[in-house]
């Protein structure tokens, strides 16, 4: 019913089991004006001012990508989720908008927005920095859908942290979920300790240092003071001698390659898992693990 004056009724029931008959594992709604915000705070009504609802998505990855020798694995059946949220949400709110409601679907994936520049202080970031334009993390939260862990992850009881996430906002007038608590993250420490730049601690995600090891693989950040650019040139040179990082960067241009995940693989929440999950995990392979000597 294209460019119907009336909306034809629709129900969050209804639009939940067309999301779950494409192959999207959960799907929550929340109220777009009732978001948990983050920071840099994405109110979903920066975005639609009209938005009545913000409908969220989670794929689980396959836990036999993320138990995977070598990250690239991984990466690639990352694509393949993020493919999989992006053509439903497209579809949703093709199907949104033809009955008469105004709908933006907001990617599981990049472009994010980038910041060199604080937009606080006006001043050069150590680390350039990026912000999604609306925080999935919260968002799923914001609809019930589960926690965010001690790994920064959003946890949900059936997948623990293996899922990627994708939203819709729409102007249709869905009933949102309640939120809801849980106890998931059962605060053991693995992902503090498995991250391989100290990123993680009790109270706070340091994002610096992971999106430096994320992106290169490198264990340090270029350095403030002087006295330590030594060091750290002396890894870049290490990095050199093993890695082409031009042929690298190209990979990374073309398949979105990560160089981390051990956050996440670590962690011990989801109940899907329980039957399947590898009693032993050796730890992947990436750009960064090549170089065992610094
Ligand atoms: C940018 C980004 C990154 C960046 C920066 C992450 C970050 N913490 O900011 C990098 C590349 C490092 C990264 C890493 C990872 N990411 Co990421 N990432 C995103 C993206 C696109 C936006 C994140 C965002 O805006 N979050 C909102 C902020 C508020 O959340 P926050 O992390 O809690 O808070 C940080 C910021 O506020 C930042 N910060 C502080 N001050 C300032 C000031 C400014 C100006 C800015 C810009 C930021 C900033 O520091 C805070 C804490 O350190 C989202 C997708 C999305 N649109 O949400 C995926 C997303 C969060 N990532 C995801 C994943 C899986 C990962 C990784 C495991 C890597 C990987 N291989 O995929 C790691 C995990 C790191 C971790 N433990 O947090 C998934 C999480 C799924 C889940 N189950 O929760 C998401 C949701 C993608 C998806 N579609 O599913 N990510």
């Amino acid at each position: 019913m294209i460019n119907s004056a009336e909306p034809a009724p629709i129900n969050s029931a209804t639009l939940k089991q067309w999301i779950h008959s494409s192959g999207v594992d959960l799907v929550g709604i929340a109220d777009a004006a009732d978001l948990i915000l983050s920071y840099p705070p994405r109110p979903a009504t920066a975005l639609m001012p009209s938005a009545r609802s913000v409908v969220v998505m989670a794929v689980a990855h396959s836990l036999g990508a993320v138990y995977s020798p070598h990250i690239m694995l991984w990466t690639r059946n990352k694509m393949q989720t993020s493919r999989l949220l992006d053509e439903t949400a497209e579809k949703i709110c093709r199907t949104l908008e033809q009955k008469g409601f105004l709908s933006l679907p907001v990617s599981a994936d990049k472009p994010a927005e980038i910041f060199k520049i604080n937009p606080e202080t006006g001043k050069k970031f150590r680390q350039t920095r990026a912000a999604g334009f609306l925080s999935l993390k919260h968002a799923a939260v914001s609809c019930g859908m589960g926690e965010i862990g001690r790994n920064n992850l959003l946890l949900t009881p059936e997948f623990g942290p293996h899922q990627r996430l994708c939203a819709i906002l729409t102007e249709a007038p869905l009933e949102a979920d309640a939120r809801r608590e849980f106890n998931l993250c059962n605060g053991c420490d693995r992902c503090m300790k498995a991250c391989p730049v100290g990123a993680l601690s009790r109270d706070r995600h340091d994002v610096d240092p992971c999106f430096v090891y994320w992106s290169y693989g490198f264990k340090k950040m270029p350095p403030g003071r002087l006295r330590d650019w030594p060091g750290f040139l002396s890894m870049i040179l290490k990095h050199l001698r093993r890695r082409d990082m031009l042929v690298e960067s190209g990979q990374t241009y073309i398949t979105d390659v990560d160089n981390c995940i051990e956050c996440m693989r670590v962690c011990p929440a989801g109940s899907m898992w329980k039957g399947i999950r590898p009693a032993a995990r050796p730890s992947q392979r990436s750009g960064g693990t090549e170089i065992t000597d610094i």
